[in-house]
């Protein structure tokens, strides 16, 4: 028995291999010019196609409801990032073991790099709003990912030494300047390195001049026909530690699956309206647009909101009734389900009679606040319906309606153990003093919201402690579709205290004390907040 069978790594020795940082960099570099040329193509077919994003989306859909819920709890708008970046280290590892398996022979690395790449396209395959074309970005991916790991690993430097000779005859450290392949490897590593970085800026350049801010920036002013009735002053306590009544765009609450945001031209947009239809309708960004636009002030809701929780927001919306263009199309009778499909894949099911009715208002909007829709909140066009959740409601990139039933189709947050109808129920927050305040004892303002859309908000009461409930001061009502502000002045001796507050909507229910976890269809209770008084 030689040392020939008995080599450290259990592969046949005296075959020449490569140095450990070599075989590492050998895998990072094919995956750098992987993600670049995917970059580059996904420029071209959408940007949603990246094998990267994808994957991260894929991702997304696959995380269990418990943890992406933590993720948005731990690390807030930030938790897109947190996975975008855990992904990068993975890949990183991943691509530096494939170039070190590969030290002796081309095969194992070539392998895990096309596994790497087929796990990209099939990712891409299972995004369903992408059409075929979008399968080019992935596969440039893993045909650039293979051809550079290989033609790297081909010109690397070796050593054709054995395993125990090597401390003292490694030619990587004798003969470094001299040889000529090690020249030659460091130039091809040096290109390969640069060229990823201009192909992926290159991609990045293109996406960018094919931008959907663009697109938004050339729409300019929208003329509304029906403008909403301006907000009265009064309308909030923002003095006191309430929102403002409109929410800044900036500042609206942003919930949504989309690891990057949609890019969507209004140029290249359209709306497809078919299913239960007597005609099947497809309506562009300048149809819309053209139609006289109607405006309306709407509070709109997640469900997602534990109670006291932050994701609520009000705007003045601007588009068209929703109604007037499912008329046209022409409902069947026996239509339930109004499927909504966005850009990007995501999935919403509204009842068919929510968005027929009158009374309620239901819009395809394609403003806010003045501006057309911010890309975030769906440009160039969203469904915003009153009176019910987003998830099941509030389509932003949408750009499919499918007239169905119940039965024949799940959306999204169905799928996840969510509530088939969303109806937003009547809640009230404390968000004055914030909790564990230090205050002066004596005269405490106690301000909060309260919502029951599209009910309307009756009163407000809040007790101190375990005394009686008193009635709030509220604000001036703009309309039920929207949330309602509240204010008392409380006599509050030196101690620590609880506020708690309900609120009682135009039905004349008081919202329940009992706490029910957001999951399935909203959460209930109370909002309390403690603080201390000297
Ligand atoms: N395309 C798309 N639209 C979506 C969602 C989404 O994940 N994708 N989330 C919905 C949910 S759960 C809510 S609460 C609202 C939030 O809208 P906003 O981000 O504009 O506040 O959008 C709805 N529309
Ligand atoms: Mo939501």
């Amino acid at each position: 028995m030689s040392a020939d069978v008995t080599a450290v790594d259990g592969t046949q020795d005296r075959k020449p291999r490569l140095s450990v940082l070599v075989a590492a960099l050998v895998g990072v570099l094919a995956l750098a010019a992987a993600l670049a040329a995917g970059h580059l193509v996904a420029a071209f077919v959408g940007l949603n196609s990246s094998p990267y994003l994808a994957v991260g989306n894929s991702a997304i859909d696959l995380t269990p409801t418990w943890l992406k819920d933590y993720a948005v709890r731990t690390f807030g708008v930030y938790d897109k990032l947190v996975l975008l970046g855990s992904m990068a280290v993975v890949m990183l590892v991943l691509a530096a073991v494939a170039g070190l398996v590969s030290r002796r022979s081309v095969v194992p690395g070539t392998v895990i790099i096309a596994l790497f790449g087929l796990v990209g396209l099939v990712a891409v395959f299972n995004r369903p709003a992408l059409g075929q074309l979008s399968l080019l970005a992935p596969v440039a991916s893993l045909g650039t990912g293979v051809l550079v790991f290989r033609w790297l690993h081909r010109i690397a430097p070796r050593s054709a030494v054995a395993e125990h000779e090597n401390t003292e005859t490694d030619p990587d450290v004798e003969t470094a300047s001299a040889d000529p392949n090690r020249r030659r490897f460091l130039v091809g590593a040096g290109g390969v390195a640069v060229g990823a970085g201009v192909v992926g800026l290159g991609g990045q350049l293109v996406s960018s001049a094919r931008d959907a801010g663009a697109s938004r920036a050339a729409i300019g002013e929208l003329a509304v026909a029906e403008p909403a009735p301006p907000v009265p002053a009064d309308a909030d306590f923002a003095k006191l530690g309430t929102p403002s009544f409109i929410t800044p765009n900036n500042s609206f609450y942003r919930v949504d699956t989309a690891l990057i945001v949609p890019q969507v031209r209004a140029e290249d947009w359209s709306l497809r309206i078919h299913g239960m239809v007597d005609r099947e309708v497809t309506f562009t960004f300048d149809d819309i647009r053209g139609r006289p636009l109607i405006e309306r002030t709407i509070t709109m809701t997640c469900v997602s909101n534990e109670v006291g929780g932050p994701y609520i927001s009000t705007a003045n919306f601007i588009g068209v009734d929703l109604r007037d263009l499912l008329l046209e199309a022409g409902v069947r009778d026996g239509a339930e389900q109004l499927f909504s499909t966005s850009e990007d894949g995501w999935t919403c099911g509204t009842p068919v009679e929510a968005a027929l009715d009158p009374d309620r208002g239901a819009m395809l909007a394609i403003g806010m606040n003045g501006e057309p829709l911010p890309l975030e909140h769906g440009f160039p066009a969203r469904m915003v319906v009153p009176g019910l959740y987003g998830y099941v409601s509030a389509t932003k990139w949408v750009r499919d309606l499918e007239i169905t039933t119940w039965d024949a189709r799940n959306a999204y947050w169905l799928d996840r153990g969510w509530g088939e109808r969303g109806p937003i129920k009547t809640m009230s927050r404390i968000d004055s003093p914030k909790g564990f305040a230090n205050l002066g004892a004596g005269r405490v303002v106690v301000a909060g919201i309260a919502w029951a859309q599209p009910t309307g908000i009756e009163k407000v009461e809040v007790r101190l402690d375990d005394g009686p409930w008193q009635e709030a001061e509220l604000s001036t009502v703009v309309n039920d579709d929207t949330w309602r502000m509240w204010q008392i002045e409380l006599d509050v001796p030196p101690g620590s205290h609880k506020a708690t507050a309900r609120a009682t909507d135009r039905s004349g229910y008081t919202q329940t004390e009992e706490r029910v976890p957001a999951v399935p269809d909203g959460a209930t209770g109370w909002h309390s907040v403690l603080f201390n008084t000297a």
